[in-house]
C-alpha cells in the first residue's frame, strides 16, 4: 500500500474511533432488534431468519476471514468502506454486506410512520415535495437496479437528500460508488431478501417493505449524519480538484523520496494546472475557511516556483527541497480538512 494512503488512513482511524462505526476486526453481528416474525406479513419469518442468520452472518464471517492477518485488520468499518477501492474484492463485498444489513435491520419496524414534523420529515417535503414522491423514487430505483443491489436514501455532502442505487453489496459510503453520501435508508433488492414470499415480483416487495420503515430511526440517523465525521470525509473525498492534485503530488513526491526526480521533472507543469484548478473551483462548504484558501494560494505559488526550477534544470537537491515544502503545504490542507 502506498505511503500517502497509509498516512491519510491513520488520521481517519483516529477520527473514526470516536464515531458510531468504530467497530474493527473481529467484527460481530449485532443482535436483531426484534423477532423474526415481527415484520409479518410484509417479510415472513423464514425469510428473516435465513437473511439474518445465514446471509448477513456469512458476510461477517467472510469479512473476518478476509481481514485476518491483513494490512486492513486495524481499519474501522467506515474506513474499510471509504477506501473500499484500495482494499480487496472480498473486503469490499463483505464489509458492504455487513454495513448494509446492519442498517437494513435498523430502519425496519412496524408502527413508526412518517412524521412530517420531524427534521427528516421536513427535509423530505423540502427535497421531494411529499413522502409519496420519495417512495416512488425509491421504488423506481429499486425496480430498475439490474441484478442484485441496494436502493438508498442518502444525505449528500451538500446536506441534501437523494435517492440512488448501487450494485452488489456496494454502498454510497464507498469511494467506488456512483453516488456518495451517508445512507439513511437502505433497502436490500437481492432476491434472497424477498424470493420466498414474492418470487420474482420485486416491485410488490418494494411497495410492501416501504410500509414498515421505522421513520423515527431514519430521523435519528439523519440528525446524526448531518454533523458526522463520515459525511465530512465523504465531502473531502468528493472534492474533485483536491483529489486530482493529490494524485499528481503522490505520484511525484513519493518517487522523489527514493531519489527519483524524473516524475516531478516531467509533471511540474501539470502540478501548476492542478493547483490552479483548486484555486478556481468552488471549495466544499465545510472546507471553505481562511486557512485553507491561504494554503491553496501557497500551493499555486509553490508549484510555479518548482516549475521554474525544473525548467532551469536545477539540481536534484534544490528540487527535492522545494517539492518537500510543497508537500508540507498540501498536507496542511489535508490536515486542516480533518479537524
Ligand atoms: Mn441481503
Amino acid at each position: 500500500m502506498k505511503t500517502h494512503i497509509k498516512q491519510i488512513i491513520s488520521v481517519i482511524i483516529i477520527l473514526s474511533a470516536i464515531s458510531l462505526h468504530a467497530q474493527k476486526y473481529p467484527f460481530e453481528q449485532a443482535k436483531l432488534p426484534y423477532d423474526y416474525s415481527v415484520l409479518e406479513p410484509v417479510i415472513d419469518a423464514a425469510t428473516m431468519e435465513i437473511h439474518y442468520a445465514r446471509h448477513h452472518a456469512g458476510y461477517v464471517k467472510n469479512l473476518n476471514s478476509a481481514l485476518k492477518g491483513s494490512d486492513y485488520a486495524e481499519w474501522t468499518l467506515e474506513v474499510l468502506l471509504l477506501y473500499a477501492g484500495e482494499t480487496t474484492p472480498a473486503i469490499r463485498n463483505n464489509a458492504g454486506g455487513h454495513y448494509n444489513h446492519d442498517l437494513f435491520w435498523r430502519i425496519l419496524a412496524p408502527g413508526h410512520p412518517f412524521n412530517p414534523q420531524s427534521a427528516l420529515g421536513k427535509a423530505v417535503i423540502d427535497g421531494f415535495g411529499s413522502p409519496d414522491t420519495l417512495m416512488k423514487r425509491l421504488h423506481e430505483a429499486g425496480s430498475s437496479r439490474f441484478g442484485s443491489g441496494w436502493v438508498w436514501l442518502i444525505v449528500t455532502p451538500e446536506k441534501k437528500l437523494s435517492v440512488c442505487s448501487t450494485p452488489n453489496q456496494d454502498n454510497p459510503v464507498m469511494d467506488v460508488a456512483g453516488c456518495r453520501g451517508v445512507p439513511l435508508i437502505g433497502i436490500d433488492v437481492w432476491e434472497h431478501a424477498y424470493y420466498l414470499k414474492y418470487q420474482n415480483k420485486r416491485g410488490d416487495y418494494l411497495t410492501s417493505v416501504m410500509g414498515v420503515i421505522n421513520w423515527a430511526e431514519v430521523d435519528k440517523l439523519y440528525q446524526e449524519a448531518l454533523g458526522s465525521t463520515l459525511l465530512r470525509e465523504i465531502e473531502r473525498d468528493t472534492w474533485k480538484a483536491l483529489h486530482e492534485f493529490h494524485m499528481v503530488m503522490a505520484e511525484t513526491f513519493h518517487p522523489s523520496e527514493h531519489g527519483d526526480l524524473q516524475p516531478i521533472r516531467n509533471r511540474s507543469g501539470e502540478m501548476i494546472e492542478k493547483a490552479q484548478a483548486l484555486l478556481n473551483q468552488p471549495i466544499p462548504a465545510s472546507f471553505n475557511t481562511v486557512e485553507i484558501r491561504k494554503s491553496i494560494t501557497d500551493l499555486v505559488t509553490g508549484a510555479r516556483e518548482l516549475d521554474t526550477l525544473v525548467k532551469s534544470h536545477a539540481d536534484d537537491r534544490t528540487i527535492t527541497t522545494r517539492l518537500d515544502k510543497l508537500h508540507d503545504v498540501f498536507h496542511t490542507i489535508q490536515g486542516q480538512c480533518r479537524h
